[in-house]
Formats: structure tokens, C-alpha cells, sequence
């Protein structure tokens, strides 16, 4: 693999649910090394430090049962400022923070694709959708929203309009098993790509990754891939405020980050959702720095990548 300039940035965000805890995800990543595994991996890294949320300010809100608005929003401007600074400069790497982080970090990587007049693609490795929208929401949580802001739904007007929103057939979500009446609604006339967790038990992971793979590569398109903590088994990722059984196993996700490593198409990455306060000896935060790993190039064996992924394409 082609050595890359990582650049970490630390995002403490933890008012997009309810439950705290994820304020201290990007020392848990340190702690777990992630700087230092990335480093061995023959990549130069920087660790940014963490971010601080922009002023907050009173925004308009219709529906009061969403929680912390002005909190998210400030993060989210914040975080989209850092990403697109970084993006200019290496491979952005955002340390969460929950989900409400990608609020700010797709925004960021959309407005940096544009500069670059390239498309957009999202990868949401998730047990959830997270197509909400400030209006649909019923649990107010705002870290289930990202995706329907970053798909230009309607709702988000406190935060700042997305640069360009993402369209449909650009989105791929895969490890769902959580979704809500309101999120399923939004999918039925859709473009995006909804992979649950059935449609990995009868295909494998790899053949409809692979597929959109092949789209992103088609458009010569950035990749932006979204890593919620909760898309793997909690039996192996116990560290996530919403577990859902039934995740991704061990290999699975390993065989993801492998494969999105090989694809070269991937430009920035979010490790969200992380709580360390509900981990088992800091097990599921040196998981998700071994997934990066493979997604960075750790491998057993190298193997000629175009041959690998046409394989499964067939
Ligand atoms: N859909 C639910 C909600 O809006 C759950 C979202 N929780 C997540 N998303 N962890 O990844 O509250
Ligand atoms: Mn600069
Ligand atoms: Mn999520
Ligand atoms: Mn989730």
C-alpha cells in the first residue's frame, strides 16, 4: 500500500444521544495506540489533538424533544472546518465521539470532494440507518441522523447547509439489523443501498461490498467510510451505548477494512460511537484500532487486489 499521511482529529462530541461516555473515545484510541500501529504500518501520522466545538448559539428548533441541539451544531461546524483542513493536507482520520460526528465529518469531506470536482461516496459500516432527520426523530437522538442530513433531507435548518448533498445512489450502508418505521419509509423509493445482516448470512460481506466497490471506482469517486462500533457483534464490541446482537463478526469487519484497503478508493474515515466507560479492559478500542490496521494495510499474505476483488464481482 501506497504510504498515506494520516492525520488524526480527535472529535470528544457526546451530546447526539443521551448516554455519556464517548467523550472519551480519542484517548481511549491512544491508548490503544492507533498512532503508533498506523506508524508501523510504513505511514506518517499526525495526531491533530482534539477538536473544541464552535460558539454555541441559540438555533430554531420545531421539535423539542431533540436533545443538545446547539451543542451538535457547533460541533458539527467545528468538525467540518478541521476535515476539510485536513483533507487538503493527508487522510483524515476523525477519533469520536458518537455518530452526531458525522454531521461535521461528511460535511467537511463533501465540501473538500467538491473543490476536488470529484463525487462523494459513503460507506456506513452500521447496525442502524441513521436517516433521521431532526422532524422524524423519535428519540431526539441526533447521533441517528447523519445520514438524512448528508443525504440533504429536510429538517437540518440550525446546522450549516450541506456544501453539496450526497446523492442516494452514492450511499451504501451495510450491517444493518435496527430500523426504524420512519427510516424504512425514507428507503422505500431510494437509490441507497441497504445492506442488513440477512443479505450477509445468505451472500457473505464481500460480494455486495464489492459491488459498490466497483461503483465508487467507476466514478473515480472519494470514499468516505463511517465506522459505527455498533456494527460489529457486541460479544466482540461491547463498548457501544446500542448494542444490537447479530453484528458483524470478527472476520467479517476484518475482511471489510480489508478489502476497502485493497480497493486504494477510500479517503477518510470515521471511528465512532466508541464508549469507553462500557469496555472490557479496553478490548473493543484495540479492536477498532486493528480494523484500521487492515484497513491500512496490515495483511497475512499480500494478493494481487484486482484479481481479489474481480473474483468475487465474478
Ligand atoms: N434509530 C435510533 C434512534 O434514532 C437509534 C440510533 N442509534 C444509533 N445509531 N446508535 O447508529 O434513536
Ligand atoms: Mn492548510
Ligand atoms: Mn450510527
Ligand atoms: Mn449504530
Amino acid at each position: 500500500m501506497k504510504p498515506k499521511r494520516c492525520l488524526l482529529i480527535g472529535a470528544p462530541v457526546d451530546s447526539g444521544k443521551r448516554r455519556q461516555g464517548c467523550m472519551m473515545g480519542p484517548d481511549a484510541y491512544r491508548t490503544a495506540k492507533l498512532a503508533e500501529t498506523v506508524a508501523a504500518l510504513g505511514h506518517e501520522v499526525s495526531d491533530l489533538g482534539n477538536i473544541s466545538p464552535a460558539t454555541i448559539r441559540q438555533v430554531s428548533n420545531s421539535n423539542k424533544q431533540v436533545y443538545a441541539l446547539p451543542e451538535t451544531v457547533a460541533w458539527a461546524e467545528a468538525i467540518a472546518a478541521a476535515g476539510q483542513e485536513a483533507a487538503m493536507h493527508g487522510f483524515p482520520i476523525f477519533l469520536g465521539g458518537d455518530h452526531s460526528l458525522s454531521l461535521g465529518s461528511v460535511a467537511g469531506m463533501a465540501a473538500h470532494a467538491s473543490s476536488q470536482s470529484r463525487p462523494l461516496f459513503i460507506l456506513w459500516l452500521d447496525a442502524h440507518t441513521d436517516l433521521h432527520t431532526p422532524l422524524t426523530s423519535g428519540s431526539g437522538n441526533l447521533h441517528g441522523t447523519p445520514l438524512g442530513y448528508i443525504s440533504g433531507a429536510a429538517g437540518f435548518d440550525a446546522f450549516p447547509p450541506m456544501p453539496k448533498p450526497v446523492p442516494a445512489h452514492q450511499i451504501c450502508m451495510i450491517g444493518l439489523r435496527s430500523v426504524d418505521a420512519a427510516e424504512k419509509a425514507m428507503l422505500q423509493d431510494s437509490e441507497m443501498t441497504a445492506v442488513d445482516m440477512r443479505t450477509i448470512d445468505e451472500q457473505g460481506i464481500a460480494r455486495p461490498l464489492a459491488e459498490f466497490l466497483g461503483r465508487v471506482a467507476a466514478a473515480s469517486g472519494l470514499l468516505h467510510v463511517s465506522l459505527d462500533v455498533d456494527f460489529l457483534d457486541p460479544s466482540i464490541a461491547p463498548a457501544v451505548g446500542t448494542t444490537v446482537p447479530g453484528g458483524a463478526t470478527f472476520r467479517e469487519a476484518h475482511l471489510v477494512m480489508e478489502m476497502l484497503g485493497d480497493s486504494g478508493l477510500v479517503s477518510s474515515l470515521d471511528l465512532v460511537e466508541l464508549n469507553p466507560f462500557l469496555d472490557d479492559r479496553g478490548r473493543t478500542a484495540s479492536l477498532m484500532v486493528d480494523l484500521t490496521a487492515s484497513l491500512l494495510g496490515r495483511r497475512v499474505f499480500d494478493r494481487p487486489t484486482q484479481s481479489f476483488n474481480a473474483r468475487i464481482t465474478g
